[in-house]
């Protein structure tokens, strides 16, 4: 790729700036646009492909849209970098991703143009019509504009937001970006859908567009017919699933070809009208040949050379916590047919894409649905099948209602493997895994597992596969593994039983997950001042290991809990265990130590952690504080 001439972006300050550019000129500022946000990504790393596919609706957006007046709203907020170039963020694009630097999603304390925050797929028309129709009550007259994938358009949510739309009758505008992807190719039948959508006789030539756009607009629809009749007139008059949900429909047309989107746009604007959806097909990685080439056409990239696409390697190289679980399911599913895995959407993000590869039959990506995803995982237990419902700790947020109606309360044997648990860095909040431990250790029936390193991982995964009484679920982290040498013959974990990793006598530190080495770390610390240490491996949230408590308290002065996760999780079982058992009573000292009370913003994963006080440096500090040992000296971070 050609270093290019910048003549216009250098002059965008902010999306009024467009107003000075012709539509010729938007043109050449498309091109200055796709190179600066290639040229950015190549060094900070991030979200490349899906932002390369949306420069030309971007800047079509924002020429023909009042933003900040007109609110645009982008789903899932990975593609708006060129959006963040646009609206006055240029020159900080070097900080992406970074400590204090800006978001890789949409922020809305970062830019009054970023009308929604963002990161979970599929919620813009659901804002959007709440804006919409916020407008009209307060009798405003601005736009609302939401940008939705094709990916997005599998989940529930982006349904249940035309559903509503549809009748609402708000004038609302629905960007459908159907790049024909999502991380990996989209999943369902909506994707064919769209697809026979492009290939079919729907579509139109741009004069008959916005006749079509003009035709479809009848003001006689807005005079009081009832609200059912207009839309069975609307489905019995065109053939799209949108138009059945009560949307004007109006494509497909070419979303890098500003001759097409401007007047379409345009003319959707002017148009006295209720909601519209405007399927623009884009190609993800549009224009720069190595993302456009690869697999996954570049969706979340690390550093690159510009020149060959090749991108960063980490320094040591090293072997992820997702590739030891990818490597124990499929272990254990060799002895065993019924084990069966689904994704949402994340078939290599979770590691299931080798699963997939030599079980094929086995192997569910049910799209960006991880609602579905859970209760579709009942439905296989209930068949005598061990469904692996892999999902990310973030998204499982999503089916909390599934999780205990349809698994907790049927007491199913579903395996939920964890991903992402903890603090993830440069993704930041949105992606944290910071709550299962506390969403899934209140439930009835719940085994809840954490590893401490990979060989605790490959037994949990070997425990799950042979646990059939209920549901059971394990996590480990994003990132690299201690690299411990991994034993051939594994065993299945005894059910709430941890183990105490080194005996002392003052202080037991009492660890859930893999700030394990931070913990031995403190532990030395402590040994060198004369506080001889335990230290114990947890392994189970719930059921408690209280033999294990019990004994620890007995012989210690001080519990300390660790584990990277919120409250109300692991150690305030266990401080709530001790005050019932009496143990409170006497003296005995507890500290716990878990995320903060606050949403930790993104950064380098060891600076977040540290900010959360989930180091050595703190847990020293803690356990000195709480022995009285130099009290005054000591600040400690807790929530
Ligand atoms: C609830 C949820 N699950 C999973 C993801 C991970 N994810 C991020 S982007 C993406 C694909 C989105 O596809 P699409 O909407 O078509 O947008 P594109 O990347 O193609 O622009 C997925 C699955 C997510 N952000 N949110």
């Amino acid at each position: 790729m050609n270093k290019i001439e910048i003549k216009y972006l250098d002059k965008i300050k902010s999306p009024k700036d467009l107003d000075e550019l012709n539509d010729e000129q938007l043109k050449e500022l498309a091109t200055e646009l796709r190179y600066d946000v290639i040229e950015t990504v190549s060094k900070t790393g991030g979200h490349l492909g899906a932002s390369l596919g949306v420069i030309e609706l971007t800047v079509a957006l924002h020429k023909i849209f009042d933003s900040p007046k007109d609110k645009i709203i982008w789903d899932v907020g990975h593609q708006s970098y060129p959006h963040k170039i646009l609206t006055g963020r240029r020159d900080q694009m070097s900080t992406l991703r970074k400590k204090d630097g800006l978001s890789g999603f949409t922020k809305r304390d970062e830019s009054k143009y970023d009308h929604f925050g963002a990161g979970h797929s599929s919620t813009a028309a659901s804002a959007g019509l709440g804006m919409a129709i916020g407008r009209d009550l307060k009798n405003r007259d601005n736009h609302v504009v939401c940008i939705v994938g094709d990916g997005a358009m599998s989940a529930g949510q982006a349904y249940e937001a035309l559903n509503n739309a549809g009748a609402e009758k708000s004038k609302l505008i629905v960007i459908l970006n159907d790049n024909d992807m999502s991380i990996a190719p989209p999943a369902g039948a909506m994707s064919a859908y769209l697809a026979k959508l492009i290939s079919g006789g729907t579509y139109l030539g741009l004069r008959n567009f916005a006749k079509q756009v003009i035709e479809k607009l009848p003001k006689s629809l807005e005079k009081g017919a009832k609200k059912a009749e207009e839309i069975t007139r609307l489905i019995a008059g065109n053939g799209t699933l949108f138009e059945a949900l009560g949307f004007y429909y109006v494509g497909p047309i070419d979303g890098h070809n500003l001759d097409h989107l401007l007047p379409v746009i345009r003319n959707v604007k002017n148009a006295d009208n209720g909601p519209v959806i405007i399927h623009v097909v884009t190609q993800k990685g549009k224009g720069y040949k190595p993302a456009e080439d690869s697999d996954e056409k570049f969706h979340g990239v690390t550093k690159f050379n510009i020149a060959t696409g090749e991108q960063e390697k980490p320094k040591k190289a090293n072997v992820s916590y997702t590739k030891i679980f990818s490597n124990s399911l499929i272990k254990c599913a060799e002895n065993d047919n019924d084990i069966v895995a689904v994704t949402a959407a994340m078939p290599s993000g979770t590691g299931l894409d080798k699963f997939k590869e030599l079980y094929p039959q086995r192997f569910f990506d049910v799209g960006i649905a991880e609602q579905h995803a859970v209760t579709f995982s009942a439905g296989l237990a209930i068949e005598g099948l061990k469904p692996f419902a892999t999902i990310y700790s973030t998204f499982l947020q999503r089916a909390y209602d599934q999780i205990i109606h349809d698994i907790a309360i049927q007491n199913l044997p579903v395996r939920f493997a964890i991903d992402r648990a903890g603090l993830v860095g440069a993704d930041g909040p949105t992606h944290a895994g910071s709550f299962d431990l506390a969403y899934l250790s209140i439930l009835p029936n719940f085994v809840v597992m954490a590893a401490s390193n990979e060989v605790e991982l490959v037994r949990m995964v070997k425990t799950a596969a042979d646990y059939s009484l209920g549901p059971i679920s394990f996590r480990y982290p994003r990132g690299n593994v201690f690299g411990l040498d991994i034993p051939t013959e594994i065993e299945s974990l005894e059910i709430g039983k941890g183990k105490i990793i080194k005996q002392g006598e003052k202080i037991a530190l009492l660890n859930l997950g893999t700030r394990i080495e931070e913990v031995k770390n403190a532990s030395d610390t402590l040994e060198a001042m004369g506080l001889s240490c335990t230290i114990a491996d947890a392994r189970f949230a719930k059921p408690l290991d209280k033999d294990l408590i019990r004994d620890l308290s007995k012989n210690h002065e001080l519990i300390i809990t660790i584990e990277e996760g919120s409250s109300g999780g692991f150690g305030a079982h266990v401080l709530m265990f001790l005050a019932d058992e009496g143990i409170l009573d006497n003296g005995f000292k507890i500290r716990n130590l878990y995320l903060p009370d606050t949403f930790i913003q993104h950064g380098d994963v060891n600076d977040m952690y540290a900010q959360a006080g989930l180091n050595s440096e703190n847990i020293v500090k803690l356990a000195m504080k709480a022995l009285d040992i130099n009290n005054n000296e000591i600040k400690i971070i807790k929530s």
